[in-house]
């Protein structure tokens, strides 16, 4: 059985992977609107990634015997600076996410909830690696700058991880 602390968090972090999509949703559209498409053809996929991590949640509460709550959605900015800001933005998001998923896994063991425990094994790997993977976009955008030409290529870049992204 659930216990009543742990589907507390699960359904907080429901809204959090559910805001992380939007966000994304947000980002993608603010560069799809600058012809950023490289860069909101990832920012798609990651927005859809996140809604995913989202739904797997939202059933397991259910399945484990509690209630899933269905997530409330902030407004989300439709302006960014730079595409640097995007990703830096991105990479805070994540981090961010880490910690409470960390949390979470720590709150499941003070309970002795192995089953949960074990469930959020997955979700500790797939933060490192998304994680590691905004940290790289933004060593590109160091690297390349962000002038005309850099822009370009920064883009051209981001859309060619989106590309090997596994769908
Ligand atoms: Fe849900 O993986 Fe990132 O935030």
């Amino acid at each position: 059985m659930l216990p009543k602390k742990i589907e507390t968090a699960l359904n907080k972090q429901i809204n959090q992977e559910a805001n992380a999509s939007y966000f994304y949703l947000s980002m993608a559209s603010w560069c799809e609107y600058q012809g950023l498409n490289g860069a909101a053809k990832f920012l798609y996929l990651q927005s859809e990634e996140e809604r995913v991590h989202m739904l797997k949640i939202f059933r397991y509460v259910n399945e484990a015997g509690g209630q899933a709550i269905t997530p409330v959605i902030p407004k989300f900015p439709t302006k960014y600076k730079s595409v640097s800001e995007v990703f830096e933005k991105s990479l805070m998001q994540e981090i961010s996410n880490t910690k409470s998923i960390n949390s979470l896994v720590a709150d499941c063991l003070k309970e002795k909830d192995f089953s949960t425990f074990h469930f959020l094994q997955w979700y500790v790997a797939e933060q490192h690696e998304e994680e590691m993977t905004f940290k790289n976009i933004l060593s590109k955008i160091e690297i390349l700058g962000s002038d005309g030409k850099g822009i370009y290529m920064i883009d051209k870049a981001i859309g060619k991880i989106a590309d090997q992204e596994p769908t």
